[in-house]
């Protein structure tokens, strides 16, 4: 498609529009870490998370309707319906980690949920919770309470998304977990369509929009190791990289066995062999 026009950019991504009504989003090999992409990419690891999020789309669409209309044969890109984007992101929860973790040590509650007292980093919650942020264009998400989100997409809105987005974590993390990953947590982004449906969007229940962890050896208490980006950080631990710009270059050892992880992450979810999806992407859906 020689006209499309760049539209936006994420950390590691991008997005072209065709016309009004479709777009292309491309995932790149970049990877981040503490918010810091890498000067090193991960090779194939854009088509990883294409081919992922595909597998969701295809297998998700009795619980809600999804942006994909077709996977490149390039394997990374995705060319997609164009959507008004909800201005919040739909995160859920099942398990206690990161900035859920914080707010429960603080206050006992994630978003307005009290959740029961003594609860460590990493627990299991009771019921997966649904915790929405804004999206901050620069740095970090930030949390919001459920009535501020109503505010911005309106109660009835954010009551429908809450109930695709938990009904969506519930799919995949029952699937992953009886392959031996645990999805800790996810962000699903929504768009409506032009008779005014919600249509999840975006890239969907991959290692960048979600905690995948490891399920042998999960130990709640503490940190658990990403499944995906354990390699890097150990690696970062050990140079004393300060977090900030500019980030390590990996070397070729971290860059084989982080490769490595996200294509056994695809593997272990989709069945599929990552080499025969690099024949014909499309095997995903
Ligand atoms: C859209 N973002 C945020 C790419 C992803 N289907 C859509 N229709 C209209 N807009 C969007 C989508 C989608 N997906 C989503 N921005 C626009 C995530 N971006 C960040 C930049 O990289």
């Amino acid at each position: 498609m020689p006209d499309a026009v760049h539209v936006g950019s994420g950390k590691v991504r991008e997005l072209y529009a065709f016309d009004d009504e479709r777009l292309l989003l491309v995932a790149s090999d970049r990877i981040s870490v503490f918010d810091v992409v890498l000067p090193t990419a991960i090779p194939d690891k854009g088509r990883v998370l294409t081919g992922l999020s595909g597998f969701w789309f295809a297998r998700t669409r009795g619980i809600c309707r999804n942006h994909l209309l077709a996977l490149r044969p390039d394997g990374r890109s995705t060319e997609c319906q164009r959507l008004e984007m909800l201005p919040i992101e739909c995160v859920v929860r099942g398990y206690l980690a990161g900035s859920g973790w914080k707010d429960y040590r603080a206050t006992g509650e994630i978003s307005g949920h009290r959740l029961p007292a003594g609860l460590r980093e990493a627990d299991r919650l009771p019921e997966p919770v649904f915790t929405p942020a804004t999206k901050a264009t620069t740095g970090h998400d930030e949390n919001i309470t459920r009535a501020q989100a109503a505010e911005r997409v309106g109660a009835a809105r954010l009551a429908e998304v809450e109930r695709l987005a938990i009904a969506l974590y519930r799919f995949a993390a029952d699937h992953a977990r009886q392959r031996g990953i645990i999805i800790a947590d996810t962000k699903f982004e929504f768009g409506l369509d032009q008779q005014g449906r919600v249509v999840l969007a975006d890239e969907a229940v991959t290692p960048d929009s979600s905690r995948f962890w490891p399920a042998d050896g999960y130990a709640p208490g503490g940190p658990q190791p990403s499944f995906d980006k354990q390699f890097v950080r150990d690696f970062t631990e050990r140079t004393a990289w300060p977090k900030t710009y500019p980030g390590p270059e990996l070397p070729p050892d971290v860059v084989t066995g982080t490769r490595a992880r996200y294509i056994e992450a695809f593997e272990r979810l989709t069945g599929l062999k990552f080499t025969d999806y690099l024949a014909n992407p499309t095997i995903v859906l």
